[in-house]
């Protein structure tokens, strides 16, 4: 798989499939999951009402995907990241559970580039240079015959420093 990385708002991206950073509930919040929510518009909430109704919320580390609405990506895969908690609550793992079963979920629906956002470094606090480091190397480990490009989308100057040296 291709790693690039790229400075700008996710939901100007045209891979096959984004993932947005969302919460348990599945309906939409802050962050970057606000601006997917209001980008996608209601086509995405109504299919997150669905998956809701289906399952109950999302748990922590999981994924789901839905329909991209408005916006040019194909799909949209909602993982939910941990919020932290000075490591004390197994966020590594689970952060790391949330790229993994990203892929797993684009592999499933033959879907060949992904932008993922800088997972739990916005509201939920995740330490940005810890973060950058588990998704680089949960990415970099990941052999896919499917999945060809993989895009991190970083909103801020700190985690981009962080992910332009991680692909040096
Ligand atoms: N495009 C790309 N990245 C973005 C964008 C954007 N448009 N906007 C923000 N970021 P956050 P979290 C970056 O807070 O920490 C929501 O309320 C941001 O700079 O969006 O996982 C959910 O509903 C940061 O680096 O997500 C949850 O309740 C990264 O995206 C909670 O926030 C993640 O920041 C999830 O918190």
């Amino acid at each position: 798989m291709k790693i690039e990385v790229y400075k700008g708002d996710i939901t100007k991206m045209e891979t096959d499939v984004i993932v947005n950073a969302a919460n348990t509930s599945l309906l939409g919040g802050g962050g970057v999951d606000g601006a997917i929510h209001k980008a996608g518009g209601s086509e995405v909430l109504d299919e997150c009402y669905k998956i809701r109704n289906r399952q109950g919320s999302c748990k922590v580390g999981e994924a789901v995907i839905t329909n991209s609405g408005k916006l040019r990506t194909k799909k949209i895969i909602h993982t939910v990241g941990p919020k932290w908690n000075n490591g004390k609550s197994n966020e590594e793992e689970k952060l790391k559970s949330c790229y993994i079963e990203s892929l797993k979920i684009a592999e499933k629906n033959e879907l060949k580039s992904i932008s993922f956002p800088n997972i739990s470094t916005g509201i939920y606090g995740f330490p940005k240079e810890k973060a950058a480091n588990i998704a680089y190397e949960t990415i970099k480990n990941w052999k896919s015959n499917i999945i060809e490009k993989v895009i991190f989308v970083c909103y801020d100057k700190e985690n981009l420093s962080y992910y332009e040296n991680l692909n040096k």
